[in-house]
């Protein structure tokens, strides 16, 4: 008996979601329509990156004399101008901006969050055709509404996210979110030019065999570090292994790949960086909160990442997510040093 499964896209799934909820003002849903569409647009450009000769490189202008834009700025200006034109973001913290941008405008001042945002993170693996992502947070503003928000709206621990969510541009592109309800990931399908739901409710399995380390830096890592990552190469059919090394070095490719599969990807501070290279604010927290609401636990080795009070909007963290049995067996040779 054939299945009949009816295939949702982004859009009626969280118009779904918000029937299901009927107190919802909607401003959410409208908010992650709002970052599908810019996806897909940005989508389109990562799609012709290897064409630059044809296109022109970024700085310079390209066949039709447009400017061409380095293609972060231009995933930037696409989730950036969705959001200050939507009616749901009060303004936004990005990778590509020093400071917070405050919408301030009468519709954006009475909107309900405010959302931080990695617009096109690994974006130098683009001249080598590997897979890149867009991250983002989505947050309840804390300031007065009618007023313009402000820092203290983006500097809230990870505990206060209301939706995290990625979107990777590989073999395909999807989009993956969460909320405390749930992660779903939706496909974006071609021939209608619609993300369509493909991953329903997504559960991190509660272990694996994968592990995601850049093995360059393995003689700046802490004790404890070493000894889990040697454990993890002798790892054999007798002992939960054999384990494999995969580290792609685009944080969404090896997060959404461990998420799916199970595994653990690892990001230390090191003796040339304590804290990482990671954000907290754009790249940890988000992942940090689909890992928990998947199942799974991530932390910064001694501090589970939602928890930290962030004091900077670009400050860095060790990150640890993934699997929990494979984070429990990590957390034990952390705390043994
Ligand atoms: P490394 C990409 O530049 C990034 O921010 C993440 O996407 C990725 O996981 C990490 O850096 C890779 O860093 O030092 O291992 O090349």
């Amino acid at each position: 008996m054939s299945i009949n499964r009816r295939v949702s896209t982004l859009d009626e799934f969280t118009i779904q979601q918000l029937r299901n909820f009927p107190n919802a003002t909607g401003e959410l849903s409208n908010l992650l329509r709002d970052i599908g569409l810019a996806a897909k647009r940005v989508n389109v450009e990562v799609n012709k990156a290897g064409l630059v000769d044809i296109l022109g490189d970024a700085g310079s202008t390209n066949v039709q004399g447009e400017d061409v834009k380095k293609l972060d700025v231009f995933a930037n200006n696409q989730f950036m101008g969705v959001l200050r034109h939507g009616i749901s973001c009060a303004g936004i913290a990005s990778e590509e901006f020093d400071d917070i941008i405050v919408f301030n405008d009468e519709i954006s001042n009475h909107s309900k969050y405010v959302c931080v945002f990695d617009p096109l993170d690994g974006s130098g693996n683009i001249d080598v055709n590997v897979s890149i992502g867009t991250i983002f947070g989505v947050y309840r503003r804390v300031t007065e509404k009618g007023k313009p928000c402000g820092i203290e709206d983006f500097l809230q621990q990870g505990t206060k996210l209301v939706a995290a969510g990625y979107v990777i541009y590989g073999s395909s592109t999807m989009m993956v979110y969460a909320t405390r309800r749930g992660t779903n990931g939706f496909t974006l399908d071609p021939s209608i030019g619609e993300f369509t739901l493909s991953h329903p409710d997504i559960r991190c399995p509660e272990d694996g065999k994968i592990y995601s380390v850049n093995h360059g830096n393995f003689f700046q890592y802490d004790e404890g570090v070493k000894k889990y990552i040697d454990t993890c190469q002798k790892k054999n059919k007798t002992n939960g292994g054999p384990y494999t090394q995969r580290y792609i070095g685009s944080m969404v490719s090896d997060m959404h790949r461990n998420l799916l599969k199970g595994g653990i990807f690892m990001y230390p501070g090191t003796t040339d960086k304590p804290k990482g290279k990671l954000r907290l604010l754009y790249e940890c927290n988000p992942f940090a909160f689909i890992i928990e609401v998947c199942g799974g636990k991530a932390t910064n080795g001694k501090q589970r990442i939602l928890d930290i009070a962030p004091g900077a909007l670009h400050e860095r963290t060790a990150f640890f997510g993934g699997s929990k049995l494979m984070m429990e067996e990590l957390e034990g040779f952390l705390l043994k040093g």
